[in-house]
């Protein structure tokens, strides 16, 4: 088991546009492993590789509702194929900003495709929690946060309490 540093805002490295997964090696096994172990640990319900550090359009997810029970997902080189006209409001949270919630308008169903470890290409239809996760997630392959999606005055307040958090611990 490997638990991975989770890298926090406002590290630059959040806003890198992360590269297509080529080929599936030993090494992109490894990393989904570190990945759905890091994001049970944290805890969460999604995870994008950018946020351990690796700029490949890979991600993690588990939104099953049932405790105690895992149903893993890992989604390579994701895309949203298409998405509701209705949308919905979620409270989101992100691993890379901690304690910080805020409500985040998106579409409301998606449909999205991605190719599995198998090699697979799988097409999916989602909505509610898994909906959210699949947008925020993609988001991160972009560069995207979702503090993005909020109005300046917000964003801006909370990049400045996080650059100054980062400048405390620097300097402690
Ligand atoms: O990408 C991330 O930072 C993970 C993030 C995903 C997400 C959460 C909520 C809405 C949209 C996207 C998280 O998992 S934050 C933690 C969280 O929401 C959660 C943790 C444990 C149980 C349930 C939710
Ligand atoms: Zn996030």
């Amino acid at each position: 088991m490997t638990i991975k540093p989770l890298v926090i805002l406002p590290d630059s490295k959040l806003r890198l546009v992360s590269e297509p997964v080529k080929e599936i090696t030993d090494e992109i096994r490894k990393l989904a492993d570190d990945m759905l172990d890091t994001m049970y640990d944290a805890p969460g319900v999604g995870l994008a590789a950018i946020q351990v550090g690796v700029p490949l359009r890979m991600v993690t997810m588990d939104v099953s509702k049932t405790e105690g029970e895992r149903h893993p997902m890992v989604l390579l080189n994701p895309e949203i194929v298409w998405a509701s006209e209705e949308k919905r409001v979620y409270e989101e949270g992100c691993l890379s900003i901690p304690e910080y919630y805020e409500e985040v308008e998106r579409p409301d169903r998606v449909r999205f495709r991605y190719m599995n470890l198998q090699g697979e290409t799988v097409e999916q239809e989602a909505e509610d929690l898994m909906a959210t996760c699949v947008q925020h997630e993609i988001d991160h392959l972009n560069g995207v946060l979702f503090i993005d999606h909020l109005s300046k005055l917000k964003r801006d307040r909370v990049i400045t309490k996080f650059k100054k958090a980062a400048k405390r611990e620097a300097g402690a």
